[in-house]
């Protein structure tokens, strides 16, 4: 039997940066928390510099931060298979790869989050493929999935959390931008979103608004809002009671900080949802596009779930602005109206980020899992 300490990634990157962003945290954490030598394959380096800066998308081969990134291709050839493999998001191992594989090696899929309730009876089924087991694992919001991707220090107590949010300022003007009693919104969003109609709603809000947006595929529906034919990075551009900084797409570590040092955050996907969870602070989610309307299904799950404990009039201002922001508009009115819910909205989401941390995070529920699968195939040997 191979050593359980060597854990080989696949990471097939489709689009956006939630395949990169959301294993490349699993193999930072695999590798500090747990001390486990990690082996990520990846299919588009030049994609994954954008999460991992200091990545050379030329080199076939690289250490940083104590883990071994591989560019992953056709003609990439495997000389070993790991004791324990993650296929991120069924995205097909290769067959050379494959065939290195044995009975024993601990196949797992790591699947998309969802709060939806099937995930607790579908988490940590199997199906045989020759050989070969494959192990479906799906994160959660509950004991019976595989649970939310946390650093074990994130949210250690309501205090961390506390000082994490702090001298949101500090971070603010390291990165150039003016320090001042703003309303602080991060948007971070699919180009379909209604954004003409949400910037308009911010524009028009009682209060006035810094509205920070990391360069990414919407600065052109920003660009319109303010009759630009385009935008660069460090632009500051004011209509109204709204004063938008165009940032730079920030590096994993800043965007938690930035998500920690705003007042509401607008995130997408998966791993910034997850992130704007720990972060504590009111968040509005916008979902993958998805066929069949799946997407609605997941947000409407999440929302239920998340927002179960919270006063009814709260759960109704968040409800709309989540569908407005999934519709074709936001109007004035229902962006004021979660606004005047953001003193109950901030207790509310720093208590469930708290709540939510003392689950086992997803990384250490994936070695549990993985040593109990060998101990049952050892187990069964004997
Ligand atoms: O980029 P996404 O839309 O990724 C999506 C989802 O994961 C979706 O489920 C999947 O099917 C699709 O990709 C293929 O959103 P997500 O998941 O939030 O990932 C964005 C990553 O980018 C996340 O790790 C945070 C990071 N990020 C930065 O590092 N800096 C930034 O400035 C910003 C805005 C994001």
């Amino acid at each position: 039997m191979a050593s359980l300490k060597n854990w080989d990634i696949f990471c097939k990157i489709v689009d956006n940066f939630g395949d990169i962003g959301v294993c490349w945290r699993l193999a930072k954490q695999l590798q500090c928390e747990h001390q486990l030598n990690i082996r990520i394959f990846i299919d588009d380096l030049h994609v994954a510099k954008q999460i991992i800066p200091t990545l050379d998308p030329t080199l076939a081969q690289q250490t940083i931060q104590n883990i071994t990134i591989i560019s992953w291709h056709a003609n990439t050839t495997f000389t070993n298979a790991t004791q324990v493999v993650i296929e991120s998001f069924a995205c097909e191992l290769p067959p050379s790869y494959l065939a290195l594989m044995r009975p024993d090696t601990i196949w797992i899929n790591l699947e998309y989050l969802s709060a939806e309730a099937w995930v607790d009876d579908f988490h940590a089924k199997n199906s045989k493929r020759g050989h070969l087991t494959r192990h479906f694992f799906f994160p959660g919001f509950t004991a019976n999935t595989g649970g939310l991707l946390r650093e074990h220090e994130i949210v250690k107590t309501k205090q961390t959390l506390i000082n994490n949010q702090a001298h949101p300022q500090d971070f603010l003007k390291n990165l150039g931008l003016p320090a001042n009693d703003d309303l602080k919104v991060s948007l971070f969003c699919y180009p379909h979103a209604p954004i003409t109609s949400l910037l308009t709603a911010m524009a028009e809000s009682k209060q006035r608004i810094s509205c920070y947006v990391p360069a990414s595929s919407i600065l052109p529906s920003v660009a319109k809002f303010f009759e630009r034919g385009a935008l660069q990075i460090g632009e500051q551009l004011t209509h109204k009671n709204l004063t938008l900084h165009v940032i730079p797409f920030l590096s994993q570590a800043n965007y938690d900080h930035l998500l920690n040092s705003c007042d509401i955050n607008f995130v997408r996907g998966e791993d910034s949802w997850v992130r704007a969870i720990w972060a504590g602070k009111p968040f509005i989610w916008q979902p993958y596009l998805q066929t069949e309307e799946t997407h609605i299904q997941k947000l409407h799950a999440f929302l239920n779930l998340y927002y179960s404990a919270s006063e009814k009039n709260t759960q109704e201002s968040v409800l709309a602005l989540h569908n407005a922001w999934l519709s074709e508009h936001v109007s004035s009115t229902t962006w004021q109206d979660y606004l005047n819910k953001l003193i109950t909205l901030k207790t509310f989401c720093l208590h469930q980020s708290y709540t939510y941390a003392q689950q086992t995070d997803l990384a250490t529920k994936l070695v549990i899992f993985s040593e109990k699968m060998i101990k049952n195939i050892v187990e069964n040997k004997v």
